[in-house]
């Protein structure tokens, strides 16, 4: 039989219990990176909590059974789901307490940590391993539809305040329609996005201009556009100047986009995986499903790198749709249907503001694309905002 992973100490309730066996726990620990060879990892003061986050595990740990067990920490990493803790004295692999898999099962993961969450972790004397006993309240939650009812979110970073939106330049066209995805999620969560357009050097000068002038097109004068290239060092200085120190950013785009290897290029090193790296080891495990915080040198903060997403599915994001693309929400107001495409119906006032100068047909565009999918997707549309 497996033994649990901790001793039976005093005081110890059913809510202290870790979720999984030490035999599992070893395991999986086996198959993590060691915490000793592992760079970049953000210090405590590098993540910062809030004040109402520090209020909420004060509050939390004078309602424990023990206290004197209980540390402030940020989920720094997630190896396979496993997170990797950081306090103000160390840093340390963690595993959920009991309760989080029957909120897994009831609530979908909203509940589980993330990379960025604030959490409250026990570590019972003599143990290498803390117990994740409560994710204390977000600040800010970047999160993206999955599974089967409009609900089921999946969280990919919590407490971000910057959205990096990585294109590569040199593919053919820059995907608008990704770029735009990317707008209506960070609106949401409420994190400011930057479009960062990658490979510089594999473009011409022309071609280069002519994204630019798309992609600002798009994102109106609101949104910072970096051009940037690892490869000649290109824009690195404006990325640094997007994420200063205190704040957290989550970098995002298809694979291959550069992501990994802006990173890399940024602390100078090679801390994370990039372009042809196997996907899987020699056991066919996935080598590359982690989300990583890592924070870069000087006066920059710290930014999540999360490989592996293929789609950004636009589902029950209405109020993201809405602040990304505001003057075509407003416009539709007074659109004669409510329902309106502003493709063909008449009394379209859109189709108007675009005649009269008021609204870019471009924009107009790529917010009809993301809205005819929100339509196809969604159950039930706020009622007080027409796409
Ligand atoms: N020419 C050029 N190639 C790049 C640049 N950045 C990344 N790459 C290449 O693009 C491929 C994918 O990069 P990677 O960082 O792994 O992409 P990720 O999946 O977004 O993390 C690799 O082969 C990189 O060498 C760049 O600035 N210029
Ligand atoms: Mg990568
Ligand atoms: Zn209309």
């Amino acid at each position: 039989m497996a033994k649990r992973a901790r001793s039976k100490g005093a005081g110890r309730g059913k809510r202290g219990r870790a979720a999984m066996g030490s035999a599992d726990a070893t395991r999986v620990g086996a198959a993590l990176p060691k915490i000793d060879a592992l760079e970049d990892v953000p210090a405590f003061t590098d993540v910062r909590p809030s004040d109402e986050q520090r209020a909420a595990f004060e509050a939390f740990c004078s309602a424990a059974e023990t206290p004197g067990e209980m540390h402030l920490g940020c989920v720094v990493r997630l190896d396979r789901g496993f997170p990797l803790v950081v306090t103000e004295e160390r840093m340390l692999r963690a595993e959920h307490a009991v309760g989080f898999a029957k909120q897994d099962k009831e609530k979908g993961d909203g509940l589980l940590p993330a990379v960025g969450d604030w959490v409250a972790l026990r570590l019972a004397p003599g143990h290498d391993m803390g117990v994740i006993e409560r994710v204390l309240p977000r600040r800010t939650v970047f999160e993206r539809w999955r599974g089967k009812n409009r609900g089921e979110r999946q969280v990919l970073c919590a407490n971000v305040d910057v959205i990096l939106v990585v294109q590569p330049l040199g593919a053919g066209e820059v995907l608008l329609g990704r770029i735009a995805r990317s707008l209506v999620l960070a609106a949401d969560c409420g994190a400011e996005p930057i479009v960062v357009l990658t490979k510089a050097d594999r473009c011409s000068e022309e071609e280069r201009e002519g994204e630019v002038a798309r992609v600002r097109r798009l994102v109106g004068g609101g949104v910072r556009v970096v051009v940037t290239s690892s490869a000649t060092g290109e824009g690195l200085d404006g990325v640094r100047a997007c994420v200063p120190a205190g704040t957290c950013s989550m970098i995002l785009g298809e694979s291959g986009a550069g992501k990994s290897t802006l990173l890399n290029t940024l602390l100078g090193h090679d801390a994370l995986e990039t372009g042809a790296v196997r996907a899987r080891d020699d056991a066919g495990r996935h080598t590359t499903v982690a989300r990583v915080m890592v924070k870069l040198p000087g006066s920059c903060g710290v930014v999540t790198d999360a490989p592996g997403l293929r789609s950004l599915p636009l589902v029950g994001h209405e109020r993201g749709l809405a602040r990304a693309f505001p003057e075509i929400v407003e416009a539709s107001r007074g659109c004669r249907f409510n329902d309106c495409t502003h493709t063909h119906e008449p009394g379209c006032s859109v189709r108007a503001a675009v005649e009269a100068g008021e609204i870019d047909e471009l924009r107009l565009e790529v917010f009809k694309g993301l809205a005819s999918e929100m339509r196809v997707s969604a159950q039930s549309l706020d009622p007080d905002i027409h796409l």
